[in-house]
């Protein structure tokens, strides 16, 4: 694996050192042609991608991630480098998200990183499953360490004993802590970055109640804000549900999510989840309280988690032949200018526009750059911007001088609207909430058009095989589930239950389970997934 990732990046930089030696030689044929000259500046340059998203779908991704410059390889397996272009969108969402969690008076900590072996056991029924997958420190420069520390991989063993320490009385309740980390999972199937990688980025919510009302509610409080962050950011629908019992957190109560699907491979995936622990953690911890009658009882808590992931299954949903496509909510540039020189222009005075429009954006409250390098042709930066998928583009040339306008060209569906200086503002202002708007609205078409709902076990294996993401009225056994992993065993993975979705359609009195034949209970949704 490591090997592959080298050469990968080897090849990137291969091609960037390609690109840049050839600029010069861009910019002359530029000159010749507007018809056929993109396409050869696309050639010379060395931009574009050499696979299409719906014939090499794994392939694509890999190319997009870093091409469109978020992603570097590095030479440890499922390890990447989260680039500026990508930690643009993990602070906006974090922006969000931070300030949602404190109205709702959750308070940011943070925990080391390190866990002793004592306490990371201390709960084994828990880490049993896992424990595979944390990695451990076990030297100092050349001697062993005394006792081998491990690296989180989350941090309910590294808090909890605080939270029987600090909570006392039912005064001390609730306790409501956020953190911003990474974590280090030791993952052994492949690696694929923001979508399983070894380290990630996340916040993981961990908050402890007198009653189990108070903790039911928040844990769908915080699952509306991760519908937010897909929906209203990311442009990504999501299902809102709850998890069966073999795919809850096992060491909680339930668990609830909000799915994703990934049209191209016909995969569910997890997006964010939030979990209600119940009480199990306070009796392992002993995090007790004395209540208000003066009796011992014991916390309710949650927890809940969003990662870096959110990121790769944006890139997944929207990105296309031409690279990336950020949702303007999302996208650290939302708005390049770029300057159309031509013969005998003048060219300070299109500069001078250029610059203008910048500030005038900006003022306004968008995020807009110019890309004024003279080292590249108007043709090879439209490439470029487009590969990064910077949602609106605004062209300047002598013609828009003269007319006091500018040209701006969309990222999602190339549409192209010559605006009057004039109404600048207002303009790209709406064009900004229409492609955010449009992009979901293509992307729930899309999903919408994957769903199907299957009544028998023909209809599903159907369904499956084209890779279609199932709703079914299913009668809520695990041993019913197991045994559907096990009939769709096979090259590409087990179908298995994403969510019972919260929105259920009616089930009429009499409806069978598609796998068992027994009464059904609910509606879930099935399919592969990450
Ligand atoms: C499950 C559960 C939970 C806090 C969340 O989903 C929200 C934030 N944590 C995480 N999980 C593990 O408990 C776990 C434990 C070990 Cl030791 C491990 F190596 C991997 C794990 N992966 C997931």
């Amino acid at each position: 694996m490591a090997s592959v990732d080298v050469k990968k990046c080897n090849d990137n930089t291969k091609s960037g050192e390609k690109s840049k030696a050839n600029a010069k030689s861009g910019e002359k044929s530029k000159s010749n042609a507007k018809s056929g000259g993109k396409k050869e500046v696309k050639k010379e340059t060395g931009l574009g991608l050499s696979n299409r998203k719906d014939e090499n779908f794994g392939e694509w991704y890999s190319e997009v991630v870093v091409s469109g410059e978020m992603i570097e390889y590095y030479d440890i397996s499922g390890c990447y480098i989260l680039r500026p272009w990508t930690m643009t969108i993990w602070e906006i969402m974090q922006a969000f998200f931070d300030a949602e969690i404190k109205k709702m008076k959750i308070k940011n900590c943070y925990f080391p990183l390190f866990v002793s072996p004592g306490v990371l056991q201390r709960e084994k029924d828990h880490i049993e499953g896992f424990a595979p997958e944390v990695a451990w420190v076990t030297k100092s420069g050349e001697s062993d360490l005394e006792v081998p520390i491990a690296i989180r991989p989350t941090s309910e063993t590294v808090m909890y004993p605080y939270y029987s320490k600090w909570i006392r009385g039912h005064r001390d309740l609730p306790l409501k802590l956020n953190q911003w980390c990474n974590v280090v999972r030791w993952e052994f199937s492949h690696p694929t970055p923001f979508i399983r990688s070894r380290e990630f980025l996340w916040q993981e919510g961990h908050t402890a109640f007198a009653t189990q009302s108070e903790a039911d509610e928040e844990v769908l409080e915080i699952l509306e804000l991760y519908r937010r962050i897909y929906e209203e950011y990311l442009a990504i629908p999501v299902v809102k549900g709850k998890k069966s019992e073999l795919e809850k957190f096992a060491g909680g109560l339930y668990t609830t999510s909000v799915e994703a699907f990934i049209p191209n491979t016909g995969r569910g995936i997890q997006g964010a989840t939030s979990h209600c622990l119940g009480q199990n953690f306070a009796k392992m911890f002993e995090i007790n309280f004395e209540n208000v009658k003066g009796e011992k009882a014991m916390v309710w808590q949650n927890s809940w988690a969003y990662s870096t992931r959110t990121i790769g299954v944006m890139v997944m949903v929207h990105g296309d032949d031409k690279g990336l496509v950020l949702p303007p909510k999302v996208a650290s540039v939302q708005v390049i200018v770029i300057p159309v020189p031509y013969k005998d222009a003048d060219m300070q005075a299109i500069f001078d526009a250029c610059s203008a429009t910048v500030n005038t954006l900006n003022e306004a409250g968008f995020r807009v750059e110019a890309d004024l390098r003279d080292n590249y042709s108007p043709g090879w930066k439209y490439s470029h911007w487009e590969m990064k998928g910077v949602p609106l583009r605004i062209e300047i040339g002598p013609k828009d001088l003269a007319n006091s306008q500018v040209r701006a060209v969309r990222r999602d569906n190339s549409a192209k609207v010559d605006i009057p200086m004039v109404n600048l503002v207002k303009q790209v202002k709406d064009m900004l909430t229409n492609i955010q708007q449009s992009l979901f609205d293509a992307a729930k078409l899309k999903r919408d058009a994957c769903i199907d709902v299957v009544k028998t076990w023909d209809e599903f294996i159907e369904a499956l095989g084209q890779k279609k993401m199932i709703l079914a009225p299913w009668c809520d056994e695990e041993e019913v589930e197991k045994d559907v992993k096990a009939r769709t065993k096979g090259e590409m993975g087990a179908a298995k239950t994403l969510c019972s979705p919260f929105d259920q359609p009616e089930l009429p009195e009499g409806t069978i389970c598609f796998a068992s034949g027994k009464p059904a209970k609910k509606w879930t949704y099935w399919g592969r997934s990450y």
